[in-house]
């Protein structure tokens, strides 16, 4: 099975790559960006053709394989993971900060194999940040090895936080309640406008923690390996373990620091579930 996965992650990078030239084709030109859940969860042809690409590409080598698309699950696809080998995509994370040509957008790709994560991918080509990870073989940017920081004190963390792609009232209280809660308690927050991307800043070291309540699972599907392969931990909000599809997570360095996290944070959960 390794070999087959060698095969997987070479075509997966080669498809990542290509995609990436087409979103630099359309960055900075006027983009037309259709509303999905409210005036701020965009979509663009960009992301469809993106989304389209990968899936394409992927099925032709290998048919068997199973996808969960943030795009095509928006138009009614499905959103099952079984034990199959099963792509989970998001075609551009961060499509606000594309729409905008702010170079904080990425492509994230990740192979579940039996329901684990085996590959992870993701690729800011704005910026050349090519993020990768393979299941027991460490976390990369660029080919170079990347680890988590050992933080564990929730006073000395920087955390990266979302304001996220909802305009719901009890969200957006639960938000302002757990920014009231915490950035009093810490170094600093950071947002980059991207959960793929948060999660890579935790995986590289630059950045402590990230937590959100309301994303998806093609989200956070590649920043999980990603963030286990550096050394950190992704777990539930409330201290548990991993509900990919309840959109919560909760990403830090050190289990002690997420602990602290979890201590200090008002629960919500986002319905429904993916
Ligand atoms: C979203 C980001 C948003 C973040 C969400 C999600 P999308 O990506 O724009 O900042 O809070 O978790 O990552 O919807 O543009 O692919």
């Amino acid at each position: 099975m390794a070999k087959e996965i060698d095969i997987f992650y070479d075509v997966a990078l080669k498809l990542t790559n290509q995609a990436g030239e087409l979103i630099r084709s359309k960055v900075g030109v006027s983009l037309v960006a259709d509303l999905k859940s409210c005036d701020i969860d965009l979509v663009t042809e960009t992301d469809q053709a993106v989304e389209k690409l990968l899936m394409d590409g992927i099925g032709a080598e290998f048919p068997s394989h199973k996808f969960i698309g943030e795009e095509t699950v928006a138009s009614g696809g499905s959103c099952n993971l079984t034990d199959e080998p099963t792509w989970i995509i998001d075609p551009i994370d961060g499509t606000m900060n594309f729409v905008h040509a702010f170079p904080h957008s990425c492509i994230s790709l990740a192979l579940f194999i039996d329901k684990q994560p085996q590959i992870g991918i993701i690729y800011n080509p704005m910026l050349e940040q090519l993020f990768t990870a393979r299941k027991g073989q460490g976390a990369f940017l660029n080919g170079k090895q990347i680890h988590a920081s050992k933080e564990a004190v929730l006073a000395k963390a920087l955390i990266m936080l979302e304001n996220g792609t909802s305009r719901d009232p009890e969200k957006m209280k639960n938000l302002f309640i757990n920014q009231q809660n915490i950035i009093p308690k810490i170094h600093g927050t950071r947002c980059l406008g991207s959960a793929a991307l948060d999660m890579a800043m935790v995986a590289l070291g630059c950045a402590d923690a990230y937590f959100e309540f309301g994303i998806h699972v093609w989200d956070i599907a590649a920043g999980e390996l990603l963030i286990k392969e550096a050394g950190g931990v992704v777990i539930d909000p409330s201290g548990g373990e991993l509900d990919r599809f309840s959109r919560r997570v909760l990403c830090a360095s050190t289990p002690q620091l997420a602990e602290q996290i979890t201590a200090n944070l008002v629960q919500f959960y986002p319905m429904p579930r993916d």
